[in-house]
């Protein structure tokens, strides 16, 4: 039997440790700060060598946020917040993965990091209330809780079509990257894949290349990120309104500075509904999404004439009509998938070295050893990329073997689905928190306002625990099936529930995913969400066993 087959543990009475978190990322990070505050013995164990999970591993060009920086760092600690300067508006992977090592020696949290270290199974000992980790190297660590921070696009995916790993030339998934520079200019690239990262890299490599081949299967809705360097003065004016932003993203929906305008679509003229669509195209950031009239945040016809203003967009931005056509979405309105923010990503349609490969007309039938053979003809490279997303918010819990009561399979209890309880647990798994995963509003938030509440929550329900003396947590049947159905009810109807993508679990490359459209999010947004899990710890945590 191999390790990750293993299900009888010998019971084991005493953990080697209270805590162990799963990832270093931005949750792993804080949830290790949290736990060493209430005196806990925690340790973070991490596969890559360093921290920043999504901010280590993709460092593909172009990668950088789309929320802005100043945003996206944590805001729990006021110190850090005025002893880090963010040098742009949007700030790219290197500087977030300095940032976010600073933040880790500023709170001295690096020697409770084992790095390098994959888990490969996660098992739970009834008898004890201990979970037991086994490493890829086959060494075992013990705890009494386990906390998965392990990120919700983690688990990375190429495209499964005949011969993809027989291409003789340099290939790379976005998601791996090598750290080391790779020569790009006078080579001959090809990239799969349009999703936010696609966009990311077209958009940085178009004139960098010797020519770029873009295969596309589904075009996705893109708006201009705007992004700008930060320069001292600005930088001291925004560390001296940080309170004031925290506070406008405690309250807005998706955890931004960002509100939908509160005017109704229909009480305007066509002219000033124009007026505000052009201002929040120019504007930096989500504004173009989230900064619009509620009305076209949802599915209707105020939803289509803003998808056709933003066709429009697309259309005077690309030179070539017949290009542009096939770069705008035919099959989902805009907002239905999450929106990529790019930077001269149409307008590297205009360029003579880009071409693209519209994947409707002339499918790939095969990777062989030059290249990619379409239906039409095959194609010479030097570099394939592939931006071909994840296994998203499931994938990366599918991917370790996690054993709960029973002997019951994670990766089984949610095959149809996701199961939880307030996006933080699950019935059969106790003494398991989750503080980025699925069902929570995590997702539906900037990410880190996102992940501080739910690291913060868990952290409560630890202390809780201790000052109650309990050893185990879980749970109820109850509890969980109506929280479930409480989030399939409130997906349906919104812009999401429209089509499939990452956000409900769609991936065409995995086996039961081809065609999903789970509810994977909380869709009522971040402030309700929070609302209720404080409600739900005020009043002693109903729904969840404790013994
Ligand atoms: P996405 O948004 O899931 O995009 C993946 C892209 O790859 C998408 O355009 C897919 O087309 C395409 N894809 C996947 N498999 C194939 C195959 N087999 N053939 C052709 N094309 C394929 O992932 P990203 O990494 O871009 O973005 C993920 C999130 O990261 C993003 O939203 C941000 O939150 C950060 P499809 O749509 O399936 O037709």
């Amino acid at each position: 039997m191999s390790l990750l087959e293993t299900s009888q543990q010998e019971p084991v009475k005493q953990p080697d440790h209270d805590v162990l978190i799963i990832g270093a990322g931005v949750s792993g990070i804080y949830m290790l700060h949290r736990a060493r505050e209430l005196g806990l013995d925690a340790k973070v164990v991490e596969a890559g060598s360093g921290v920043g999970g999504t901010w280590y591993w993709n460092r593909y060009p172009g990668a950088r946020f789309d929320s802005e920086s100043y945003t996206y760092g944590y805001s729990f600690d006021k110190e850090i917040l005025q002893n880090w300067n963010w040098s742009e508006r949007f700030a790219g992977q290197p500087e977030t993965e300095r940032y976010l090592n600073f933040v880790t020696d500023k709170l001295n949290l690096r020697d409770d990091m084992l790095f390098n270290n994959t888990v490969a199974s996660a098992i739970f000992d009834e008898s004890s209330d201990v979970w037991s980790l086994t490493l890829a190297d086959g060494r075992t660590l013990t705890s009494r809780f386990l906390i998965t921070a392990i990120g919700i696009l983690s688990a990375a995916t190429k495209p499964r079509v005949e011969g993809v790993e027989s291409f003789e030339g340099q290939a790379y998934h976005t998601y791996y990257w090598p750290k080391e520079p790779v020569e790009l200019s006078g080579k001959k690239v090809a990239v799969i894949g349009t999703g936010a990262t696609g966009v990311q890299v077209i958009g940085a490599i178009a004139d960098k290349v010797d020519s770029l081949t873009v295969f596309q299967r589904t075009p996705n809705w893109c708006a201009p990120l705007g992004n700008a360097p930060i320069d001292s003065d600005e930088m001291t004016k925004i560390k001296a309104r940080y309170d004031e932003i925290f506070s406008h993203v405690q309250k807005s929906p998706g955890g931004f500075e960002h509100y939908p305008d509160r005017r109704s679509y229909h009480d305007l003229s066509e002219e000033e509904r124009l007026e505000h669509w052009e201002r929040i195209y120019q504007l930096p950031g989500f504004p173009v999404w989230i900064s619009n009239f509620v009305e076209t945040l949802v599915p209707g016809e105020p939803n289509q004439r803003y998808s056709e203003f933003i066709a429009n967009k697309i259309r005077s931005r690309v030179t070539n009509p017949e290009v542009a056509e096939k770069l705008i979405p035919k099959d989902h309105p805009f907002g239905a998938r999450r929106v990529p923010l790019e930077t001269n990503y149409y307008e590297a349609y205009n360029r003579d070295n880009v071409r693209l490969v519209d994947l409707n007309e002339t499918p790939i039938e095969r990777i062989t050893s030059r290249g990619i053979k379409t239906s039409a003809q095959e194609h010479e490279f030097d570099i394939i990329i592939f931006a071909t997303g994840f296994d998203a918010v499931t994938g990366s819990f599918d991917r370790i073997n996690i054993r709960g009561t029973g002997g019951q399979k994670l990766k089984d209890k949610w095959r149809d689905g996701p199961i939880t309880y307030l996006g933080n647990q699950v019935r059969g798994f106790p003494n398991m928190a989750i503080v980025a995963g699925p069902q929570s509003g995590t997702l539906s938030s900037n990410f880190p306002p996102g992940i501080e509440f739910a690291v913060e929550w868990t952290a409560e329900l630890l202390e809780y625990m201790r000052e109650h003396n309990y050893q185990r947590f879980e749970p109820d049947d109850k509890a969980e099936s109506k929280w479930t159905q409480d989030i399939a009810d409130s997906f349906k109807g919104t812009l999401f529930s429209q089509t499939h993508s990452w956000v409900t679990g769609y991936n065409s490359n995995v086996d039961g995913h081809e065609d999903t459209k789970r509810c994977m999010l909380y869709s009522k947004g971040a402030p309700n969400y929070r609302k209720h899990l404080r409600t739900v710890a005020a009043n002693d945590y109903p729904g969840i066993v404790f013994s």
